[in-house]
């Protein structure tokens, strides 16, 4: 039987899949060394608002699954961070102004209509893992934020610099999740090194998070496809 790791080991395996995040991606290295174009800049913002827009159901479907309320009444901020409270819009106006920022308006991020099949089916699979999962394994999968506070640095650090065109209103999103982001994940990893106890568990969860790793790098393959390549979802098909 190998033995289990401890809690510190634990963390250690789980802050060492940080090589793997999508900020390394050839994409997300393009937008924040100045190399994408306005078109680049606003596909990656409308798919994302997908994304967004999952998060706060995805995070209903793990209260849903979760009986213990001293976990829900923290769990619950997540939500509203997101759907946002009287007095505070949350995060997913904030993104629709990141897309008014960036050049489009409300009703062109709101539609959809760039969303990419890739990027519709990896959001997809995680909200239906949170449903089907249990709620600790749900919690696990959302420890890529340990390394988001790093991403949304940089490109608060870089973009105003290299896309002058951008309202920096928009970037309040950014500001706004650094400290969320750090307040969540200290809650999803303690629920995490707490949960998965056996070397057996702790394999597992490793492998939710890099599930979740593959998620964030997939959106980013659509979108390097479509917009780098300039080979969007039926490109070669012939025409009507
Ligand atoms: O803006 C992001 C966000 O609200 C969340 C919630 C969290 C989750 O529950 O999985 N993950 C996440 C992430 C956000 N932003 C991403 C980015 O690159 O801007 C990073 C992403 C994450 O690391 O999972």
């Amino acid at each position: 039987m190998t033995e289990a790791w401890t809690r510190e080991e634990f963390e250690k395996k789980l802050k060492d899949k940080g090589r793997l995040y999508h900020i390394h991606h050839p994409y997300q290295l393009n937008m924040n060394s100045g190399k994408s174009s306005q078109e680049q800049i606003q596909g990656w913002v409308a798919n994302r608002f997908y994304y967004q827009t999952t998060i706060p159901i995805k995070d209903a479907a793990i209260m849903a699954n979760c009986s213990e309320r001293d976990v829900r009444r923290q769990w619950v901020q997540r939500i509203l961070d997101h759907d946002g409270v009287d007095g505070d819009e949350g995060g997913i106006e904030a993104w629709l102004r990141l897309g008014e920022a960036v050049g489009m308006s409300r009703q062109e991020v709101l539609s959809q209509e760039h969303v990419l099949p890739g990027v519709r089916f990896a959001c997809d699979a995680y909200l239906n893992f949170a449903r089907r999962a249990s709620w600790q394994e749900a919690a696990c999968s959302s420890l890529t934020e340990l390394f988001a506070p790093e991403i949304h640095q940089k490109r608060l650090d870089t973009w105003p610099d290299h896309y002058p065109w951008i309202d920096i209103e928009g970037y309040q999103y950014f500001r706004k999740r650094l400290s969320e982001a750090r307040r969540d994940v200290q809650h999803g990893l303690n629920i995490t090194l707490d949960y998965f106890k056996t070397r057996e568990q702790q394999e597992h969860a490793l492998g939710i998070l890099q599930f979740k790793l593959d998620i964030l790098w997939s959106m980013l393959d659509a979108m390097q496809i479509a917009y780098v390549y300039a080979e969007p979802p039926f490109h070669s098909c012939p025409e009507a």
